[in-house]
């Protein structure tokens, strides 16, 4: 057998095995959400044919002729009776596109689609897309919202680093052809994290925004923002308002971001976002769950105190390390909820719930206090009402 023969039945052998592996659950989780053994896509979950040239005439030694680096931050969708995500998928050059993949049970055997997204660019084209958010809004669209990313016009000579961060955006009724719409305008300078809400508020399109001072530093943007729009084709937001403040001491203290587009409940939409803090090892990513108001969409009315979920194990380690961030999330029609979320900018998770536990984590956990004298009161009380609890019923059992 040559060379390239017995590269190509090992090659085919190791990606059949991945891509039909089973997944299942960690046990002994925390009572909010089960976690999951293995990462459901990562660099090699593409497919062999995007990344190898697969004619022994043309590729003898059978090597890699376009290497993919990371699988992550996928946007999320429940399409045609399928858990879709819309990857960021990364090549070793650095860039990003989106690539669809798809599961019919939404923890494992996720398989990209045959081609990568062809997304169209704006007369001003794209450096680098990434972080998809795939929102089907009421006008019947769905639409994906990310970050477009250009070099900086006004960087100094010799600067190949500063760049600008915009909110891109385009729409699809089948998730291959794509109609861009212009960048966002808002007042910010730059953005990331751009969410669509699903729904029209007072007759206009409706954005979650994140304002920043600069590329990566939110400086004086003060947190998650909303803004409104008259126009999906010429898309302004005029004012944005701030929701989900930052805060001293905190796991969101230098910036955070809104993850998917919020889920309507019965008592608010559940928002998931990310929260940034500084640390002597870098900047730490975790995500938090916050509920704001069914009529009035600025208002906080529940925020549980720290992180929902932060990295864990292998997790903790990959082209970014210590981080944990998601775009994508799937309420089903039996209430269980899908999170898929990246660790560390390097692969993607996914971590089940239901709306019910979600509601209650939310709605029943106490809020920062922000001292640590509020935590130690958190646990007394704890305490407390656990030992009326075990007296009474103690005392029901005699
Ligand atoms: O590297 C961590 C994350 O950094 C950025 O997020 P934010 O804008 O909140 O800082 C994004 O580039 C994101 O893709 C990345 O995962």
């Amino acid at each position: 057998m040559s060379i390239f023969d017995q590269r190509l039945e090992a090659l085919q052998a190791h990606f059949n095995d991945l891509i039909s592996k089973p997944n299942h659950k960690v046990s002994l989780g925390n009572g909010i959400y089960d976690r999951y053994e293995n990462p459901i896509l990562t660099a090699k979950h593409t497919p062999l044919t995007w990344r190898y040239d697969l004619n022994p005439e043309t590729n003898p030694f059978l090597m890699e002729r376009f290497g993919i680096n990371a699988t992550f931050n996928a946007g999320a969708i429940k399409w045609n009776g399928k858990y879709i995500l819309a990857v960021r998928v990364e090549g070793l050059d650095r860039k990003s596109f989106f690539a669809i993949a798809e599961s019919d049970n939404g923890i494992d055997n996720f398989k990209f689609w045959e081609y990568p997204i062809q997304m169209p660019e704006t007369d001003n084209p794209d450096g680098n897309v990434y972080d998809m958010r795939l929102v089907a809004h009421e006008d019947g669209w769905i639409y994906g919202l990310f970050c477009t990313e250009r070099k900086d016009p006004n960087a100094p000579k010799g600067d190949e680093s500063s760049a600008v961060a915009q909110a891109g955006m385009a729409r699809t009724k089948d998730l291959v052809h794509w109609e861009r719409l212009p960048d966002l305008k808002t007042p910010s300078p730059q953005q990331r994290n751009v969410v669509l809400h699903p729904e029209f508020v007072n007759g206009k399109y409706a954005f979650y925004t994140r304002p920043q001072d600069g590329f990566i530093e939110a400086g004086t943007g003060g947190g998650i923002g909303f803004g409104l729009a008259e126009s999906m084709e010429n898309p302004i937001v005029e004012k944005e308002f701030i929701v989900d403040e930052k805060h001293y001491h905190t796991v969101y203290e230098v910036k955070n971001g809104q993850g998917p587009a919020p889920i309507k409940t019965a008592y608010g939409w559940l928002h998931l976002a990310h929260g940034v803090r500084n640390t002597a090892a870098g900047l730490r990513y975790v995500l938090y769950l916050f509920m704001t108001d069914l009529e009035n969409l600025t208002k906080v009315i529940y925020k549980p105190a720290g992180y929902f979920i932060a990295p864990e194990g292998t997790e903790r380690v990959g082209d970014v390390s210590n981080v944990t961030f998601a775009n994508g999330w799937i309420l089903d029609d039996d209430g269980r909820v899908f999170i898929y979320y990246a660790s560390s900018d390097t692969r993607m998770h996914v971590a089940t719930s239901t709306l019910a536990q979600l509601l209650d984590y939310v709605m029943n956990t106490a809020p920062d206090g922000f001292r640590s004298a509020t935590s130690v009161e958190t646990i007394y009380q704890l305490v407390d009402n656990n030992k009326v609890f075990m007296e009474t019923k103690s005392l029901i059992e005699v």
